[in-house]
């Protein structure tokens, strides 16, 4: 559940990061990230053609997907949730900061 006074991720500024993103429930689920957008690498294991940034992606149910983050020109605090209104609004979401 989404505690607003809990930071759930800390990045450096300045750094570049991979996140696996693992679904574990049945259902599929939209990951969205404010501030930064990101490179989709992989999808349940295989390889991704993006072709550009992007601020949110599908999680398929017992799958998984990799992202890679750049942290270059914000410091603070922001949120990542899931983009479904009904789970975000049950507390679906949770907060990075970036620090220098
Ligand atoms: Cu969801």
């Amino acid at each position: 559940m989404f505690d607003p006074d809990r930071i759930d991720v800390r990045a450096k500024l300045n750094t570049t990061e991979a996140w696996r993103l693992r679904n574990v429930s049945r259902e599929e689920h939209t990951f969205h990230i404010h501030v930064n957008h990101f490179q989709v690498i992989s999808v349940n294991g295989r390889p991704y053609q993006a072709r550009g940034g992007q601020d949110t992606v599908q999680l398929p149910h017992g799958g998984e997907v990799v992202i890679r983050m750049e942290f270059l020109d914000f410091t603070g605090k922001y949120p990542f949730h899931c983009h479904i209104l009904s789970h975000e609004d049950r507390g679906m979401m949770a907060d990075i900061e970036v620090v220098r």
